[in-house]
């Protein structure tokens, strides 16, 4: 299977209709329906899902389709819009991880997930468009799984709930993809509300859905995707939740959730230099977003600039997950009249957020531009997110 494109040539996604007569002109038959999921933006709590803490992400209206036919043998056919790459076609009977390659992995990881669980899994055509940017960390790869899971979770009868969806995500990402992630991307991709942040805690997945309008506080959110690509995939993730967990586990904490602010000064006595510096950005990072929900609440999007900024320079100097260009993305943001910024996801490139007044949108734009042209790096690709609705059937 080739490469996946530049995600700036993938315009989608289609209407519905032209998703459902592709279909048709591909599989030779009508799909049983068509379902959605978005990606997300992650507003503040970064790396916090997996240390049993809180985040603050939010579903934009960018998104994942999927048109599905069941088959009446065990025969998986795939294909996508992305570029021109044909059908792929496996046998249900014999899905193994390190067999997967490209954008595959992740219906295919949702299958053998829900097959773990015991579900029975029909032979499957599905056409598979999206129009969320690859590689930027807006979760282009939970938008898949869970368009694909809420597929299947109606044609099979599972009546999984949300919460088990997003644990079967995960062990599809952990088990099958190869990235031991959390479940903060999958959360906001089933459960976003249009106009709200998903403030999740990832003990318990409760949620509680904190309105979030940008535009009414005369503002705006700018994603600035710098296109350095990243993999959750590479060691740098799994490096980081390793030293999370040693962290947890030298300072006696079920996780580290359970550490407060209060307790980093016994915690620096008993931690190396870097594991302290790890466990002190999760610690002060679940700290922000509660300061961050409450400031929501009370005052509003204008009131959390502060936050978003004491967000990425605990993200680049104590949990080293930073780097040049998005550095460069968020001090230009601020300096340009952003009110807040900070790089959002995982790491390791991707996108920057920048909370922004809408009369300084253009400059904010126009300075990003230049710093980036003039710094030698690709012209990065600037856009505005607004909180959008969570996975649906569309058809
Ligand atoms: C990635 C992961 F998928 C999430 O689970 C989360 O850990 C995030 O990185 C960092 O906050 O998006």
């Amino acid at each position: 299977m080739s490469a996946a494109p530049d995600p700036s040539t993938i315009q989608g996604p289609p209407s519905v209709a032209e998703l459902t007569a592709r279909f048709e002109r591909e599989f030779g038959t009508l799909p049983d329906g068509v379902w959605q999921a978005p990606g997300r933006v992650n507003l503040i709590g970064e790396h916090t899902d997996y240390n049993e803490g809180f985040v603050l992400p939010f579903a934009i209206d960018k998104t994942a389709r999927v048109a599905v036919a069941v088959r009446q043998d065990s025969t998986v056919r795939l294909m996508s819009t992305y570029g021109d790459q044909g059908i792929f076609a496996t046998d249900l009977t014999s899905l193994e991880p390190a067999s997967a390659k490209g954008w595959t992995k992740y219906p295919l990881g949702v299958i053998w997930a829900l097959q773990e669980r015991g579900i029975t899994i029909p032979g499957l055509d599905l056409l598979l468009d999206s129009n969320v940017p690859l590689g930027a960390g807006l979760s282009s790869s939970h938008a898949i799984e869970c368009a694909v899971i809420s597929a299947l979770n109606e044609l099979t009868g599972a009546g999984l709930e949300p919460e088990e969806m997003v644990l079967a995500t995960q062990r599809a990402e952990n088990g099958f993809v190869g990235a031991p992630t959390g479940i903060m991307d999958q959360s906001a991709s089933l459960r976003g509300s249009k106009g709200h942040a998903v403030f999740l805690d990832c003990r318990d997945q409760s949620v509680e859905l904190v309105p979030f309008d940008a535009e009414s506080a005369g503002l705006v959110m700018l994603v600035i995707d710098t296109k350095v690509s990243h993999s959750h995939a590479d060691g740098g993730y799994a490096s980081r939740r390793a030293s999370c967990e040693l962290g947890a586990e030298l300072l006696g904490a079920k996780a580290l959730r359970d550490v407060q602010v209060g307790g980093l000064d016994r915690a620096k006595g008993l931690l190396d230099e870097v594991t302290f510096r790890r466990v002190r950005h999760v610690v002060t990072e679940n700290d922000r977003v509660l300061q961050t929900v409450e400031l929501l609440t009370s005052d509003g999007p204008g009131a959390i600039g502060e936050l978003l900024d004491a967000s990425h320079l605990s993200m680049r100097d104590d949990f080293e997950i930073s780097c040049p260009e998005l550095d460069l993305a968020v001090a230009i943001s601020r300096a340009s009249g952003a009110i807040g910024a900070r790089m959002t996801g995982g790491g390791f490139g991707g996108a920057a957020i920048a909370l922004t007044p809408a009369t300084a949108e253009q400059q904010v734009r126009t300075a990003v531009e230049r710093a980036f042209s003039e710094a030698g790096y690709r012209a990065p690709e600037i856009f505005t997110v607004a909180p959008a609705a969570g996975a649906m059937r569309v058809s």
